[in-house]
């Protein structure tokens, strides 16, 4: 998997491990001798009794300093398969983070469902012999399966099948190359849309539209990206533009709150969302707003259609900055599978979408879908998520990807 020998990442992996260890370890200390010094300096305010209603909290450190990075697990095949995707991308070992590695485990095993319905069953099939035109059938019926979709399928076989005619493959160049190939198909919108990795630009608003049908994740989603660009100390704000769900803002403010970010909302009922948008915008002017992310309905309360109504947002933020760096994500359920490619061409269709954003990849076995939606949509997917917690949502990178869709324990 990596041009590194492996017998060194393993190594390395060894070496990454003690070394966050160590650090965690340094970090738990640190905490430890702060929590001391806060204490000590308790006692002293309590022995002068004469103060001990008056205690100057002041003189008292602050909150203790919670560690923000997960706990270091143990060092198993996860750590290192982990840490072995991290090298092989060329980071440091001084570069790496456990939220990195425990990310990584996440979207491994977030893909085992749909590894195992067709990586598993390829490798016990294809064993190590060479690929045969047999096997390639086998695994042209295995993507299908995985939804990776047909024309992703039929421009990976017809690849690998040219492949066969020219050279002898065996089992291990094929999964190599049908790597290769799978990337190659995920980065062709990326590289298309010139942007590789997206970020809000600085010195300018950047206005982030969540959209796409109910339930699929846009609110959770909204969440963690509000804690990811907070976290990266860009200043953000949120537009809860889902005026149907009565909740809704509820449950935006509940994200708002674990990433420090502020609602812009509008309580009364049937609450125009372009009106709550106008409003954001407003209000991150006034604010210096970096990143502005604008929840939106899946459902709506009228018979309007739902892409008139984010058009209507829309114009309001072409009219009110037309200098603001507008993105159109589409999000998307990668459990619904097929169903979730026909709602991203009908979006696609009629929303002028920038960007996709897959969910929900944890204990699905169609995460092929993804595949499907760079190659059929033409849409460059921007995060993924795997998980419903605040940190289950991180930039896609299409290596790490592909490395987890086709880890092969
Ligand atoms: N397992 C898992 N669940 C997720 C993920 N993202 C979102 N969910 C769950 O999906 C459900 C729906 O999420 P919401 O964020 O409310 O979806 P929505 O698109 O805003 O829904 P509407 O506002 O009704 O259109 C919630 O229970 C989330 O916790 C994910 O990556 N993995
Ligand atoms: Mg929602």
């Amino acid at each position: 998997m990596t041009n590194t020998n492996s017998d060194n990442s393993r190594e390395w992996a060894e070496q990454a491990y003690a070394l966050l260890k160590k650090k965690q370890e340094e970090q738990k200390q640190e905490l430890i001798k702060q929590e001391e010094q806060k204490q000590e300096l308790i006692k002293q305010e309590e022995q002068k009794e004469y103060l001990i209603d008056s205690l100057n909290t002041e003189n008292v450190p602050g909150p203790i300093k919670t560690i923000d990075e997960t706990e270091l697990g143990e060092f198993d095949d996860n750590f290192t398969w982990s840490a072995m995707v991290l090298a092989a991308q060329g980071k440091e070992i001084d570069q790496i983070s456990i939220d990195e590695i425990d990310w990584l485990t996440k979207l491994r095993r977030g893909l085992e469902e749909t590894r195992k319905g067709f990586v598993t069953e390829l490798l016990d099939k294809l064993g190590d012999d060479p690929l045969t035109p047999e096997s390639l059938d086998d695994l042209e019926t295995l993507l299908i399966r995985a939804d990776v979709g047909i024309d992703s399928t039929d421009k990976v076989i017809s690849s690998l099948r040219k492949k066969l005619n020219e050279e002898v493959v065996g089992g291990e160049a094929g999964i190599k190359f049908l790597k290769k190939e799978l990337k190659l198909i995920i980065d062709k919108p990326i590289k298309n849309s010139g942007i590789d990795l997206l970020v809000p630009q600085k010195g300018k608003l950047n206005v982030w539209l969540l959209v796409g049908v109910n339930g699929v994740g846009k609110t959770t989603t909204l969440g963690k990206l509000a804690y990811l660009s907070s976290r990266s100390n860009y200043k953000t704000l949120i537009a809860a533009a889902d005026t149907f769900r009565a909740a809704a803002v509820e449950q935006l403010k509940v994200w708002g709150e674990r990433s420090n970010v502020d609602v812009i909302s509008n309580q009364s009922k049937n609450a125009d969302p372009a009106a709550v948008v106008f409003d954001a915008i407003n209000s991150a002017k006034k604010r210096n707003v970096d990143l502005l992310l604008v929840d939106t309905a899946g459902r709506l309360q009228t018979k309007n259609n739902l892409m008139d109504e984010l058009a209507k947002i829309k114009k309001i933020i072409d009219k009110k900055v037309p200098e603001a760096i507008v993105e159109s994500l589409l999000v998307l359920d990668a459990s619904q599978g097929q169903n979730g490619l026909k709602q991203a061409k009908s979006f696609a269709k009629s929303a002028n979408l920038s960007g996709a954003i897959i969910t929900k990849l944890d204990g699905t076995s169609r995460g092929g879908v993804s595949l499907a939606v760079s190659e059929e949509v033409n849409l460059p997917i921007r995060f993924i998520g795997a998980g419903e917690g605040i940190k289950d949502l991180r930039p896609f990178n299409s290596y790490e990807f592909v490395e987890a869709l086709l880890a092969d324990k």
